[in-house]
């Protein structure tokens, strides 16, 4: 069924897109704008126009009625451009300094025109090439803790925080996340993506009955724990950086879900990239290094978000429980275990799964690669199985140390 919006809906183009940023008069003239299409990800078309006169620049991004990875053979609403726009509004309300700045949104073409961020570089390709961020760990601590704690129980009054969850109903986007994150990779699905190499020990895992039985468990968690307006898809992906600027981007996945999900999701693909930097860096010392350097963001990330958030509790927290002692503790006890078990699922899935990360499959050596693969695969299980074990962030990088190193 085509709906209202659809209807009016255009896909922009080189020439087309001109137009949507010559009412903001940003530029003197939009004519001798050099335009490109530079989306590399899954879903949107993002456009960089910029004047070569001035050098000033925009990005539109604008969704597809289709998700591009699959084709038009796979339709995906457009509500994910508002949702991106509302949610990108909110983490501005917390953290200005950690999100691109937003110029304008159309919901019916189903764009954003945003802050260019060409300065930046994508974390991901930025981890490959191995350079260290030293302030990320801080970044995105705060960015989990203030954009979590101001959409949580915690914070808002019973009916904001219904509201919240009645505007950010996400149910296509959500549903991705259910078949390709805590579906699909633990059954033999025709999304997966699994070389024969690796076929045989994929195989084993899908005859692990504890580890369905905990996915499980997770799922719906997923399904049903409205903690907070969730990010939904904070992987190295979504993060753009410098030495000393993060701008988290894309949060088209965003809902009222658990917390843990955007926490696991941030330390997977830390993770995997920690895995992978066995084949992408040949000195040892630089190895190790750089190994060190990945742990000391994600301590850096969990202590700061854990830190912040329980100081917002005490301080700032609406919810009438916040100032008995344990109470907002023993929440971020549980959030730690549900980070550490949706950090195994998002490993298994960035590993076997639809949407792979090029940490793994940009090395060559076909044999380093696959054993690497399942590498990442036992440590996703593990930490799956094993999330109420590893007590806390001192557990979990000793655990990293002696298991993946
Ligand atoms: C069809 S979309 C595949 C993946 O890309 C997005 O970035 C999400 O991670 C999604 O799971
Ligand atoms: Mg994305």
């Amino acid at each position: 069924m085509t709906t209202a919006q659809e209807r009016s809906y255009q896909a922009l183009t080189i020439d087309t897109v001109r137009s949507v940023v010559e009412q903001l008069q940003y530029f003197e003239d939009v004519k001798q704008l050099e335009v490109s299409e530079i989306g590399d990800g899954n879903l949107n078309y993002v456009f960089h126009l910029q004047d070569p006169k001035t050098s000033k620049s925009l990005i539109v991004k604008q969704a597809l009625p289709y998700a591009k990875v699959v084709g038009e053979s796979w339709p995906l609403t457009l509500d994910r451009a508002k949702i991106e726009y509302l949610s990108l509004q909110k983490a501005a309300e917390v953290v200005p300094e950690l999100v691109p700045v937003v110029y304008d949104h159309d919901q019916d073409l189903a764009y954003t025109v945003m802050e260019d961020l060409s300065s930046h570089v994508i974390l991901r390709s930025g981890w490959i090439a191995g350079n260290k961020y030293p302030e990320l760990g801080k970044h995105i601590g705060t960015y989990t803790a203030q954009t979590l704690f101001h959409t949580s129980d915690f914070y808002l009054h019973p009916f904001t925080k219904k509201a919240l969850v009645k505007d950010f109903l996400n149910p296509e986007l959500c549903k991705i996340t259910e078949d390709l994150v805590f579906t699909d990779p633990f059954f033999d699905h025709d999304t997966n993506e699994i070389s024969d190499e690796i076929r045989p020990f994929v195989v084993k895992l899908w005859q692990d009955e504890e580890l369905k039985r905990e996915a499980a468990k997770l799922k719906l968690q997923f399904l049903t724990e409205a903690e907070a307006l969730l990010h939904g898809d904070l992987h190295s992906g979504s993060i753009f950086v410098t030495k000393d600027s993060t701008k988290v981007i894309d949060p088209e996945f965003a809902f009222v879900g658990p917390i843990g999900f955007d926490l696991g999701s941030f330390l997977a693909n830390l993770l995997l990239n920690y895995l992978s930097q066995e084949a992408h860096l040949q000195k040892s010392e630089d190895l190790q290094a750089f190994r060190k350097y990945l742990l000391d963001i994600s301590q850096q990330t969990w202590e700061t978000f854990a830190t912040q958030f329980l100081e917002l509790c005490k301080t700032k927290g609406h919810f009438t429980f916040s100032s008995i002692e344990g109470v907002a503790e023993s929440f971020l006890e549980k959030v730690w275990r549900d980070t550490l078990g949706f950090a195994g699922c998002e490993v298994v899935r960035r590993t076997i799964g639809l949407a792979q990360v090029a940490d793994l499959n940009s090395i060559e050596d076909a044999p380093v690669q696959i054993d690497l693969k399942q590498k990442a695969l036992t440590a996703g299980a593990t930490l799956i199985k094993n999330r109420g074990k590893v007590k806390d962030i001192h557990a979990f990088l000793a655990w990293v140390e002696e298991s993946l190193t």
